[in-house]
């Protein structure tokens, strides 16, 4: 990690630097030519993605099988089935919590509207496989996905070699209740779900993280009208952590963020020197022993430890630099929090690492990264619904209304406006039969 020391105000905006989202245009290119093919060749095209990037053969079926999916609990260790179970019933919670309240307002005597949450109807999860297949991200999806009540959700996750789903996936998508998935990853899933083809349904909304490849296919996707859950950008974290934080605690949360990709962003704020400095030491020795050892240490590479003044200091950096996650390693983290203004999800003291909710308090963790967190949400219940308006009138409303309507289409010069009120009023003034 680099090292700053109370740099002036006017250097900031360049420690807040991501680092140049590298969205090469061979990639876009590669992208289109996917969803030209999918789309032209349908399935044929998904088998020959999946022997060529996964070596994979599928000849046998782009879908799992129910066999498959009741096969794979006896695979996933009793205790993290449990664990899988606890995570689940603490994110259903949380998210339960969100589920809109029916809204239903008289606006003028007679004048009736309401507003009603309902379901996007058809939504595609991704799951990346790879090196560290997030069966917990299928977690964060899902359990919105449900319990918004979405009457079509696909899973689409790639193949392993020998053709197969990762067992932790299939046993997680069985305890969501998730029975169509798709042994497809990369820019070609998303092709799929935005297109649709023999085996896999088209939908109107794609969800999960991915590459480079599927990020752009997302964004290729919502030119043919689907909607995304969000701009994705590498993982980040920003840590504040004051003279009172445990430099052992510190540096493990900025490596779970390293481990997690070479081009992960982790930012360490501090008013206390001596902290930074056995931060530092602490993050190199814990480094040592971490498998992913090599992803974390180019993460960290670009990774930046700033000494700052005073709490408030360190507060606007973070806000203006808004992270996906916000650890307030301090002494009073409740005052600091009251002060956030951009950060995608906030976790607060010494005993709250942000693993608690990549993992299992509740939380979401499909988060805003890149600086969305200024103007983006985090997937919650909401992202699985559309809330539709609707109103009536009566003929008391209509009298009431009608002449504020008459007055204001006459003033923009919309005649047929006016008169779909005029009309209706003249009908109410000639005698009822
Ligand atoms: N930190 C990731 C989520 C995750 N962590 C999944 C572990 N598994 C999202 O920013
Ligand atoms: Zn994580």
């Amino acid at each position: 990690m680099q090292l700053f020391s109370y740099p002036a105000p006017p250097q900031w905006p360049a420690l807040q630097q991501r680092a140049a989202a590298q969205q090469a245009q061979d990639i876009d290119q590669r992208v289109e030519q996917i969803f030209d093919d999918v789309r032209r060749r349908g399935d044929a095209a998904l088998l020959e993605y999946a022997q060529r990037f996964d070596g994979a053969d599928l000849s046998a079926g782009l879908r799992v099988s129910l066999e498959e999916l009741r096969a794979a609990a006896a695979q996933v260790p009793a205790a993290l089935q449990a664990a899988i179970r606890q995570a689940h019933a603490n994110i259903l919670r949380f998210h339960q919590a969100q589920v809109p309240q029916p809204e239903h307002v008289e606006t003028m005597p007679g004048v009736q509207c309401w507003r009603r949450a309902v379901p996007v109807q058809r939504v595609g999860l991704y799951i990346p496989g790879g090196t560290a297949p997030l069966f917990s991200t299928l977690l964060m999806l899902g359990v919105p996905a449900r319990l918004a009540a979405c009457p079509e959700v696909v899973l689409c996750t790639p193949p392993q070699r020998d053709g197969s789903v990762n067992p932790v996936i299939l046993f997680t998508a069985q305890l969501l209740g998730i029975t169509t998935i798709i042994k497809a990853g990369g820019a070609q899933a998303v092709a799929a779900l935005t297109g649709g083809t023999a085996s896999v349904p088209a939908v109107d909304k794609i969800f999960g993280p991915g590459n480079r490849y599927v990020t752009a296919a997302k964004q290729l996707a919502t030119r043919y009208g689907v909607a995304i859950d969000m701009p994705a950008g590498p993982s980040e974290v920003l840590v504040i952590a004051d003279a009172s934080a445990n430099p052992a605690f510190v540096a493990a949360d900025l490596l779970s963020q390293a481990e997690h990709g070479p081009d992960s962003q982790v930012i360490l704020l501090s008013d206390s020197l001596p902290m930074l400095e056995a931060t530092q030491a602490e993050v190199a020795r814990q480094l040592r022993e971490l498998p992913r050892a090599e992803v974390a240490a180019q993460a960290l590479q670009e990774s930046r430890a700033i000494l700052l003044r005073t709490p408030e200091e360190m507060l606007y950096f973070s806000n203006q630099y808004a992270p996906e996650h916000l650890i307030l390693a301090v002494q009073n983290p409740e005052q600091l929090a009251e002060g956030v203004t951009s950060a995608g999800s906030v976790f607060l003291g010494h005993l709250t690492p942000e693993a608690a909710g990549d993992y299992a308090s509740g939380t979401n963790h499909t988060l805003p990264t890149n600086g969305y967190a200024r103007n983006y949400s985090g997937v919650s219940l909401d992202s699985f619904l559309k809330k539709i308006t609707f109103q009536r009138l009566t003929a008391e409303g209509l009298r009431h209304v009608g002449p504020v309507v008459e007055l204001m289409a006459e003033a923009e010069g919309l005649q047929a406006h006016a008169r779909a009120i005029t009309l209706r009023l003249e009908s109410l003034a000639l005698p009822q039969r």
